[in-house]
């Protein structure tokens, strides 16, 4: 009891000090959201935090890998100098930062199937009927912006669908850049997607995308070119979080889309991959999957899977801890800017 009661005390004291007023403001209107106690020190003193997704663990990838790939990347985020902040929904409540059972608890898909994708639009669905969700990065982003995280590394973000200029099937994630400021460091848009549109649509909402590396190829997940340049590029971590913050300085709402290539040893089974992700899209067509909103991307994720018969979680793997160690520099470079 009384460990619990200093405990409180010492919390609200860090809590007052410089958590952001955004997040302190939703807790006191009693907002179902649990802060880790390490993210929430780091926020409050300012030291670098790396927003990690759960869509890629509990629809993303097959368990037990999913689960050894959470923990691999946080592992990477603390090494280049930053803490993880791994978000998702348990029982109603968001967590924002999760303790290793919750992470098992997430990832354990076999045991809980009924666990939802949750994109900006079940949000407050999956809050008030109590469900366990991943997710995406869409909400991924909403919850690092409320609590004030400037930095988010994952795989793969959404996109315009092949066929979306009739379908309208765009990614939320697309939109919810323009009202993040968040820096989403990923791989790239797989070639499930129609990149080109992609990138045009992201050039309408004012988004900036950023190649981060040697080439101003905007990278496709497996593949570190997809033949479309980013309009801008850098190539080390110091200038990209000099991006955030000129747009935080002027208080932008807008977020940036980093776009870090897979390493070059993945280059040549990409190629093999990109002729599933082929196969995959077509089938999607024929069978009809290619209708089924939000259910369309694992489908695709999952037979590319069967198709490379695993080849491509290995890629998938690797180009996530390619963007923890780029996202955990970035963190750490723009902690030093806000000094
Ligand atoms: N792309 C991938 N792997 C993923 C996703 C996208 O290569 O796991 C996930 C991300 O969480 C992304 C979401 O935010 O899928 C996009 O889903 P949709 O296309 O339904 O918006
Ligand atoms: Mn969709």
């Amino acid at each position: 009891m009384l460990r619990g009661a200093a405990n409180r005390s010492v919390k609200t004291k860090v809590l007052s000090r410089g958590i952001a007023s955004s997040l302190k403001d939703v807790i006191h209107r009693g907002a179902p959201i649990d802060v880790h106690p390490e993210v929430e020190e780091a926020l409050a003193y300012n030291r670098p935090v790396v927003a990690l997704e759960t869509t890629i663990v509990t629809h993303g990838m097959p368990y037990p890998t999913n689960l050894y790939t959470a923990r691999s990347v946080e592992s990477i985020v603390r090494e280049n100098g930053a803490i993880p902040a791994t978000i998702g929904l348990i029982k109603g409540r968001v967590k924002i930062g999760l303790e290793p059972h919750e992470l098992e608890y997430l990832a354990d898909i076999e045991k809980n199937p009924s666990v939802v994708k949750v994109s900006r639009r079940d949000i407050g669905p999956v809050i008030s009927l109590k469900k366990d969700g991943g997710t995406t990065c869409s909400t991924t982003l909403i919850f690092a912006a409320l609590a004030g995280i400037k930095v988010f590394a994952t795989g793969g973000l959404g996109g315009v669908h092949r066929g979306g200029e009739n379908s309208m099937d765009v990614s939320a994630d697309l939109q919810e850049l323009t009202r993040c400021p968040v820096g989403l460091v990923s791989a790239g848009v797989k070639s499930i997607l129609d990149i080109g549109r992609t990138l045009e649509f992201l050039e309408t909402l004012g988004v900036p995308v950023v190649s981060y590396g040697e080439t101003d190829d905007f990278p496709a997940f497996y593949s570190r070119q997809s033949g479309f340049r980013s309009p801008w590029r850098v190539d080390n971590p110091v200038d990209a979080a000099q991006i955030l913050h000129s747009q935080h300085q002027l208080k932008m709402s807008n977020g940036v889309l980093f776009g870090v290539p897979i390493p070059e040893q993945y280059e040549a089974i990409g190629q093999e991959l990109q002729r599933a992700v082929e196969t995959a899209v077509h089938e999607a067509d024929e069978n009809g999957v290619s209708k089924l909103g939000k259910l369309v991307t694992p489908w695709l994720l999952k037979r590319v899977g069967e198709l490379t018969k695993g080849k491509s979680l290995a890629s998938n793997v690797a180009l996530i801890e390619n963007t923890a160690m780029v996202g955990g520099k970035i963190a750490a470079e723009y902690a030093k800017l806000r000094e």
